[in-house]
C-alpha cells in the first residue's frame, strides 16, 4: 500500500493551523480603523490638487466595489493581443491574447490554443506576434450587441475572432490572396460580413512578379469575409473578394441604415509610385504624395456578393475574386477624388454622410450618400481611372467641407444628431464639430500627436455620447520616465458639456494601440464557469473531459497520456513516473464551480505551463527527454494549501531498475496515536466554527443571494468531501496504523478549511448586500 504523498513540516503544519483557525473563529476581525480627519480642502492642499483636477478625478473615480459603465477593447498593437478596460476608471481588466503567446491565459501553451495560433501559420511558418489594429465588434441592426469581437493583424494579413462569452481568441484566418493588409476588422450591420482591404500592391495570391510590372500585375482589393455567427466562425468558402488597381487601398467603413449594402474604402498613392532610394529614385513618401487627391471607392457590395453567386468570380488560390473589369462594368465599384494621403472614412450614424480627413489637408471632407446614388443613377461621372473604373467628380457629391486643424485623422460620433469628434494629430487636438451645417465648434489640446478616437458606440447607428478617448502616438513627458521606449497614453476626454474637458491619463505598456471600440458595459454577459470538460478554443466537450475518481495514467508504446483533475488544493495524479524518451501528454480538468476558482499547472524546467478555469479541459504535450525529478504544482494561489498543490514527474533514466530494499522504504515522518488524537481534537474545533458560519448565513437569509448561495453551496460541497478521508482515518486508527489515520485526519480538516475560508467569504458577501460591515458577527 503506497502512502499519500505529504512531507510537510509539522512546525509549518501547525502555524497554517493557527491562521486557519483564528480566521476561522473570527479573531481577525477587528472593528475597521477610524475614518481619516482630514477634510477635502486639506488633501487638494497637501497633494497640490486645483478645483478642476477634483472634478476629473469625481469624474473618473469608481468606488471601491463598483464598476464602469462602459467596457474598451483596444488594440494591443505589437503585441497581438487587446487590451480590455473600463470607461471611466480606465483601469485595465484584461489582456486577451490573440496573435502571440501568452502564459498567464496558456494560450500557446496548451494543445487547443495552439490550435488556435496553428490557424494562423503562413507558408507553413509560425507567426507568433500580430500588429494588431482595428478591432471590432458584432453589430445587430447597426448597434453592438457584445456576442463577438474581430481584430486584424496589418502585417501578416490575418483576422481573429474572440468570443465575448468567455474572451477567448476562437479563430484566426489567413487572407488568402493579400500580401499584407491595413482596413479591417469593420463590420455590416448585422455582421453578416467583415471587411479586410489590402495596404501595399502586390500579386494577388503570392508569387514574384518584378517592380517594372507594377502597373499590370500589381494588385490591391478588399475581402468580405463572411461570418458566421451560429457557429462563431468566419467562413472563408463563404467569403470573397473585389480585385481593385494597385493603389494602397486602406481603412474602410460599411454603409449603414441609408447606406445599407454599400462600403467605402479610402486609398493613397493612387499615383502608383515605387520607390527605390537605393535605385536612384526618389522615395515612396514624395512619390505617393504627388497629386492632389486619391480616391475613395464606393462599394456596392449587395451586388458584388450576388455576381460572386452567380459565378462571375474567378478563383486565386482557390478563393472567389470578382475581377476589375466586371466590378466596373456591372456598376460595383466608383472612385471619387478625395484629398490627398487620407486617413479615415467613417459613416455616420443615420448612414447618410461619409466624412473623410485628409492627413496632408486641414479639412474634413464629408460626402453626401443620397448624392453619390444621384450620380451613379445618372451615370455622370468625369472619366475613368486607367483599369476603366468610372470616376465621380467631387463637386457634385461633397456635402460640405470643414477646416478644423493640421492633419485631420479619425472621426467619430456623439449621440447628440450630427456632432462629431475628429482627431487631428499635427495639432495634436481633438476638434468637435458639425457635419450637417459645416462647422467647428471646439477644440482641445491632447498630448501629444494623437491616431485614433473613439466615443462610446460612436460608429454606429446609436452613439452614447458621454466620453471620447484619445489614441496618442507619443507620451513625451506625461509619466514618470521609463527608459527611451516610452508608453502609449489614452486620454480620456468628457464630451458630456458644450465645452470638451480633459480628465484621465492612462498609459498603457503593451504596444501601440490604433483603435478602440467600447461597449455599454449591461451588453456583455460574459459566462464564469464553463460546462466541466469544456474545450474552450472550440467550445466543444472534450474528449480528454476527467471526472472525479476517473483520473488515470495510459501508456502505450512510446506514448504516456495522463487524464487528470484540478481541484482545491490537488493535482490528480500526484504522483507521473515515465521513462527516459517517452512522448507525454497530459490532459487535466478543472472540476471547480465556484467563481474564480482557476488553477495552474507547470512543471518545472520543461516549459510546460497552462492555466485551468473552473469546468475547462486543457493538455500539455511535451517529450519526456531529461531524466530526473521534476516537481510539478499548480500556478494559481487558489487556497490556503495552494503551495501543497503539487505532485512529482519521475522521468526514469533508460535501463533504470529500482532495487528491492530502496522500494520498502517509507518517505515522511511517523506519526503516533497523540498526534492521532491531536488531530481528532482539531476537527472538532473546527466543525463548531463552521457550524456557527452556516448559522449566520442561515439566519441572515443568504439563500435570497444567488452569488452567496453558489459560495455556500461550494463550502458544503468543500465540508462534503471530507466523509471519505474521515472513514478511511477511522480505518487505519482501528488497525493503529496511526500515521495513516492521522494522514486521513489531516485530509478531513483540510476540507474543513476550505470550506470555512469559502463560507468566510461568502459570509462576508452576505454582509455586504445586508448593508453591513465585511467582518460583522
Ligand atoms: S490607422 Cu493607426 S492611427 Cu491603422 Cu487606423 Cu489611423
Ligand atoms: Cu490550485 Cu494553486
Amino acid at each position: 500500500m503506497t502512502r499519500p504523498f505529504l512531507s510537510r513540516s509539522p512546525l509549518r503544519a501547525a502555524s497554517l493551523r493557527c491562521v486557519a483557525l483564528a480566521v476561522a473563529a473570527g479573531f481577525f476581525l477587528a472593528p475597521l480603523p477610524a475614518r481619516s480627519a482630514e477634510t477635502l480642502q486639506d488633501v487638494m492642499k497637501r497633494r497640490e490638487l486645483s478645483q478642476e483636477d477634483i472634478l476629473a478625478a469625481a469624474k473618473t473615480y469608481v468606488p471601491t466595489g463598483k464598476r464602469d459603465e462602459f467596457i474598451a477593447f483596444s488594440s494591443g498593437g505589437q503585441s497581438g493581443q487587446v487590451i480590455v478596460y473600463g470607461i471611466p476608471s480606465m483601469r485595465i481588466l484584461k489582456y486577451i491574447a490573440v496573435f502571440t503567446p501568452e502564459p498567464w491565459q496558456a494560450y500557446g501553451f496548451d494543445d487547443e490554443s495552439k490550435a488556435v495560433l496553428a490557424q494562423g501559420r503562413i507558408n507553413g511558418k509560425d507567426i507568433t506576434w500580430g500588429d494588431t489594429h482595428h478591432p471590432a465588434l458584432s453589430e445587430t441592426n447597426g448597434d453592438y450587441d457584445g456576442q463577438f469581437l474581430f481584430i486584424n493583424d496589418k502585417s501578416n494579413p490575418r483576422l481573429a475572432v474572440i468570443d465575448l462569452k468567455d474572451f477567448e481568441t476562437k479563430q484566426i484566418v489567413v487572407n488568402p490572396i493579400f500580401q499584407s493588409e491595413h482596413g479591417g476588422a469593420f463590420v455590416s450591420e448585422n455582421t453578416e460580413y467583415v471587411i479586410e482591404s489590402a495596404q501595399y500592391p502586390a500579386p494577388l495570391g503570392g508569387g514574384f512578379v518584378p517592380l517594372e510590372e507594377f502597373n499590370d500585375k500589381y494588385r490591391g482589393g478588399v475581402t468580405y469575409w463572411k461570418f458566421n455567427r451560429e457557429k462563431g466562425k468566419l467562413e472563408q468558402e463563404n467569403s470573397f473578394a473585389i480585385e481593385l488597381p494597385p493603389y494602397s487601398q486602406d481603412l474602410s467603413d460599411f454603409g449603414k441604415l441609408a447606406s445599407s449594402g454599400w462600403s467605402f474604402t479610402n486609398s493613397f498613392c493612387t499615383e502608383r509610385y515605387v520607390g527605390g532610394i537605393e535605385r536612384g529614385r526618389p522615395p515612396f513618401e514624395a512619390g505617393c504624395s504627388a497629386k492632389d487627391t486619391d480616391y475613395l471607392h464606393v462599394i456596392n457590395w449587395k451586388k458584388a456578393e450576388a455576381l460572386v453567386k452567380a459565378g462571375k468570380a474567378k478563383k486565386i488560390n482557390n478563393f472567389p475574386v470578382l475581377p476589375m473589369d466586371v466590378a466596373a462594368a456591372e456598376g460595383v465599384v466608383f472612385l471619387v477624388p478625395e484629398p490627398k494621403s487620407p486617413h479615415g472614412v467613417d459613416v455616420t450614424p443615420d448612414g447618410k454622410f461619409i466624412t473623410v480627413s485628409g492627413k496632408l489637408d486641414t479639412h474634413v471632407s464629408v460626402y453626401s450618400f443620397e448624392k453619390l446614388q444621384q450620380a451613379i443613377a445618372a451615370k455622370k461621372f468625369v472619366e475613368k481611372d486607367p483599369y476603366g473604373i468610372p470616376i465621380i467628380d467631387m463637386k457634385d457629391v461633397l456635402h460640405t467641407q470643414v477646416s478644423l486643424g493640421l492633419g485631420p485623422l479619425h472621426t467619430q460620433y456623439d449621440s447628440r444628431q450630427g456632432i462629431a469628434y475628429t482627431s487631428l494629430y499635427v495639432d495634436s487636438m481633438v476638434a468637435k464639430w458639425d457635419y450637417a451645417n459645416g462647422k467647428l465648434l471646439d477644440r482641445i489640446p491632447i498630448h501629444y500627436n494623437i491616431g485614433h478616437i473613439m466615443a462610446m458606440h460612436g460608429d454606429t447607428v446609436k452613439p452614447r455620447g458621454k466620453y471620447v478617448v484619445a489614441l496618442n502616438k507619443l507620451a513625451i513627458d506625461r509619466f514618470n520616465p521609463v527608459g527611451p521606449l516610452h508608453p502609449q497614453n489614452h486620454q480620456l476626454i468628457d464630451i458630456s458639456n458644450d465645452k470638451m474637458q480633459l480628465i484621465y491619463d492612462m498609459p498603457l505598456p503593451l504596444g501601440e494601440p490604433h483603435y478602440v471600440v467600447a461597449i455599454e458595459a449591461s451588453l456583455l454577459k460574459p459566462t464564469v464557469r464553463y460546462p466541466v470538460g469544456t474545450n474552450s478554443r472550440t467550445d466543444e466537450i472534450s474528449p480528454y473531459k476527467t471526472k472525479a475518481g476517473e483520473e488515470k495514467i495510459v501508456k502505450s508504446g512510446n506514448k504516456v497520456e495522463v487524464f487528470g483533475t484540478l481541484i482545491r488544493s490537488h493535482i490528480t495524479p500526484e504522483i507521473i513516473e515515465v521513462d527516459e524518451g517517452n512522448d507525454v501528454t497530459i490532459h487535466l480538468t478543472n472540476l471547480e464551480r465556484a467563481e474564480d476558482q482557476t488553477h495552474g499547472f507547470t512543471i518545472s524546467k520543461y516549459n510546460v505551463n497552462g492555466s485551468w478555469e473552473p469546468g475547462k479541459t486543457a493538455s500539455v504535450s511535451f517529450k519526456a527527454d531529461k531524466a530526473g525529478v521534476f516537481p510539478y504544482y499548480c500556478a494559481e494561489f487558489c487556497s490556503a494549501l495552494h503551495l501543497e498543490m503539487e505532485g512529482y514527474l519521475l522521468v526514469k533514466p533508460k535501463g533504470y531498475k529500482p532495487t528491492a530494499a530502496a522500494a520498502a522504504k517509507e518517505a515522511g515522518t511517523q506519526y503516533t496515536k497523540a498526534d492521532y488524537e491531536k488531530q481528532v481534537g482539531v476537527i472538532k474545533d473546527t466543525q463548531k466554527t463552521i457550524e456557527d458560519v452556516v448559522a449566520y448565513l442561515k439566519a441572515n437569509g443568504y439563500e435570497k443571494f444567488p452569488t452567496v448561495k453558489a459560495q455556500v453551496e461550494d463550502a458544503l460541497e468543500q465540508c462534503g468531501r471530507a466523509d471519505g478521508p474521515k472513514a478511511k482515518s477511522e480505518e487505519f486508527a482501528a488497525k493503529q496504523d496511526w500515521t495513516n489515520a492521522m494522514l486521513w485526519a489531516n485530509q478531513v480538516w483540510q476540507f474543513q478549511v476550505k470550506c470555512a475560508d469559502v463560507g468566510l467569504r461568502a459570509k462576508d458577501e452576505l454582509n455586504g448586500k445586508l448593508g453591513k460591515q465585511p467582518h460583522d458577527q
